[in-house]
């Protein structure tokens, strides 16, 4: 049996979209209902992972075909029983459930759309196969109004599948052992270059939506120039449907008392904003995370009536990157933050709005300015908070722990960051995007592998400075050469000379250094850290105690300080934010003990002392 045999139903449609993912708001035009609750749900037998397909699961109720369970979405499916077939499944799952449309929705045009699923979705609705996706972390929409039905039940399937491969972001293989003493025949594992554990199901809402059938399908908003007294701003739109010539296009900005500032017609053009309250991140200005409102409104002349409306929340903020920093409106950025995960007790990945906000608090309480989303896109409603709450973004894609570099991955990866740019690229808060996480960069072949990727996200957008986290030494990288900005990871003290914190000072300085004597481009330190059991303690400080957390970080600070007066260094980012789920491993007692936080979200001595620095960096 071959790998593919998990998703050979699967045709990857590239491209997908082309068209806009804007996030679904109700308006004067548009309603959503949520199909967001519990849906019934099966895994296939391992050993007959297309059943579903061969039988039809999705043509009748799910539990005419097999034993089904109630489960919630979104969340991730594996911690959610007491099973650990279901917590350790690789392959197909199986999600079902009814709804019922309001009959005002017959004369619009129905869409459905998932916030993320991960890895690979099939959606029928009434039995009919209306869309696929592949790619966990990142929105996906398909118009489904023919399929619908009004006054009777309508019925939706989705199928899910984990498998990670070689040509997946991220990648994963799937290995048989073939050692009869060890294994009995046919034994097969997933295993993946991470170390977060591959959380799968339908990890954020499902939304129907009903939109007039000439629509507003997407927007693009760009600020171009910033002064006290002026801010210029660039929009576009695209327009959807098939009567798109009978409607004019009206943009209309408010500001955050709702009161109209500026205005303009037209499917694009520049619009001026006297005295804007521009858009700053937490810390260096008192206005932090100001937004306007963009409104566009579609007008039928001959008719004289109001078509589709869409409001889109954007901010007025500028950056700037050269080879010593970033600036926002002017000022240069240090990114005082962390490296996170989504990852919450039960609901694993899924949307977790309980958590998510929480978090927030915590990385306010802490004076974090910033956050890397480490290794993926988070949730939309996550980075709403970040654009309203002034956190500064670098918006990673799942291209963590690259290993080969072929095309068929190459465009895998060009259609994750296409994805990302669309769903993100009107935030204030994301101010750099990151194309992927401790890749394999000394070798030769990602050269040119990288060399395209950033071409292609300059072309997506060529307003915010590129980057991409490394691992591997300064003498043999071949990567950071295409890079705005540098990042990189580094353990001294821990992966590297074990409990020797009096090394780290001097490696640290050293490392920043030679990254930045090399490139001449700013660098961030977006991982450092040491695993601590909250609770454990020994003087002198040990690895795993909250003591030796500390130490290291004590030790890395004072590289920190100088590395910034030199002016090499634009940002630390403490990994991690907190304690997170990983596959098991004699090494991870029950996942990464990184976190200044516990996976409960309760502060390790680490999180005072954070804090502390924090507050006194600006
Ligand atoms: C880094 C990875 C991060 C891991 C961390 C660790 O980027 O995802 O969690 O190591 O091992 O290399 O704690």
């Amino acid at each position: 049996m071959h790998w593919r045999i998990f998703f050979a139903t699967v045709i990857c449609v590239n491209g997908i979209h082309a068209s806009g993912i804007l996030y679904p708001r109700p308006s004067e035009s548009r309603e959503t209902l949520t199909l967001d609750g519990i849906w019934k749900f099966a895994i296939a037998n391992r050993t007959e992972q297309n059943k579903g397909f061969k039988d039809k699961w999705y043509a009748a109720p799910l539990h005419h075909n097999v034993e089904v369970i109630d489960m919630p979405v979104p969340s991730s499916y594996n911690d959610i029983t007491q099973d650990a077939n279901i917590r350790d499944h690789i392959g197909w799952a199986w999600y079902q459930r009814d709804f019922f449309l309001p009959k005002s929705w017959k004369s619009q045009q129905v869409s459905i759309r998932f916030g993320s699923v991960n890895y690979y979705a099939v959606v029928w609705i009434n039995g009919v196969e209306v869309t696929n996706h592949s790619g966990g972390y990142l929105p996906f929409e398909v118009k489904i109004t023919e399929h619908l039905k009004f006054g009777h039940l309508n019925w939706i399937t989705v199928a899910v599948n984990n498998t990670l491969t070689p040509w997946t972001i991220p990648q994963g293989k799937i290995v048989y052992h073939n050692d009869s003493q060890r294994y009995p025949a046919g034994y097969y594992e997933q295993q993946y270059n991470f170390d977060f554990f591959n959380f799968a199901g339908i990890h954020r809402p499902v939304i129907l939506s009903a939109t007039p059938k000439t629509y507003i399908d997407d927007i693009t908003i760009n600020t171009t120039s910033v002064t006290d007294s002026l801010g210029v701003i660039f929009y576009s739109v695209e327009l959807g449907g098939s009567k798109i010539a009978a409607y004019s296009v009206i943009a209309e900005i408010y500001d955050a008392q709702h009161r109209l500032v500026a205005q303009a017609k037209g499917l694009k053009g520049e619009i001026s904003i006297n005295n804007p309250n521009l858009w700053w991140p937490r810390g260096m200005n008192e206005s932090v995370g100001y937004l306007y409102t963009l409104k566009i409104q579609l007008w039928n002349d001959a008719k004289n009536v109001e078509g589709d409306i869409y409001r889109l929340p954007f901010g007025v903020r500028f950056i700037e990157w050269n080879s010593t920093g970033v600036y926002i409106n002017g000022k240069s950025v240090y990114f005082k933050g962390f490296g996170r995960h989504e990852d919450a007790i039960l609901r694993g990945r899924g949307l977790d709005l309980v958590t998510l906000t929480k978090d927030y608090n915590l990385m306010r309480w802490i004076e974090a300015n910033s956050f890397r989303t480490s290794h993926y896109p988070y949730s939309e409603e996550l980075m709403d908070l970040a654009d309203q709450q002034g956190f500064l973004v670098i918006d990673e894609v799942p291209a963590v722990g690259l290993d080969n570099f072929d095309d068929e991955l190459l465009e895998a990866h060009m259609q994750t960051l296409k994805e990302l740019v669309q769903r993100d690229k009107n935030r204030p808060a994301v101010v750099m995007w990151s194309i992927g996480n401790e890749p394999q960069s000394q070798k030769q072949v990602s050269a040119h592998y990288f060399d395209t990727i950033v071409k292609l996200v300059h072309r997506l957008d060529s307003s915010r400075p590129v980057t991409l986290v490394l691992n591997k030494p300064s003498s043999q990288d071949v990567a950071a050469q295409f890079l705005d900005v540098i990042c990189i990871n580094r353990y001294f003290g821990w992966y590297s000379d074990t409990g020797h914190s009096e090394l780290i000072t001097y490696q640290m300085i050293k490392e920043v250094t030679a990254w930045h004597e090399k490139h001449l481009k700013p660098v961030v330190v977006t991982e450092y850290g040491a695993g601590a059991l909250a609770g454990l303690h020994t003087d002198p400080p040990v690895v795993w105690t909250e003591d030796y957390q500390v130490v290291l970080m004590e030790q890395n600070f004072k590289a920190f300080d100088q590395l910034r007066e030199m002016g090499y260094l634009i940002g630390e980012m403490i990994w991690n934010f907190a304690d997170f789920a990983t596959p098991q491993e004699y090494f991870r007692p029950t996942g990464c003990m990184k976190g200044v936080f516990t996976r409960e979200r309760q502060p390790k001595f680490a999180a005072h002392f954070l804090r502390r620095r924090y507050a006194q960096l600006t």
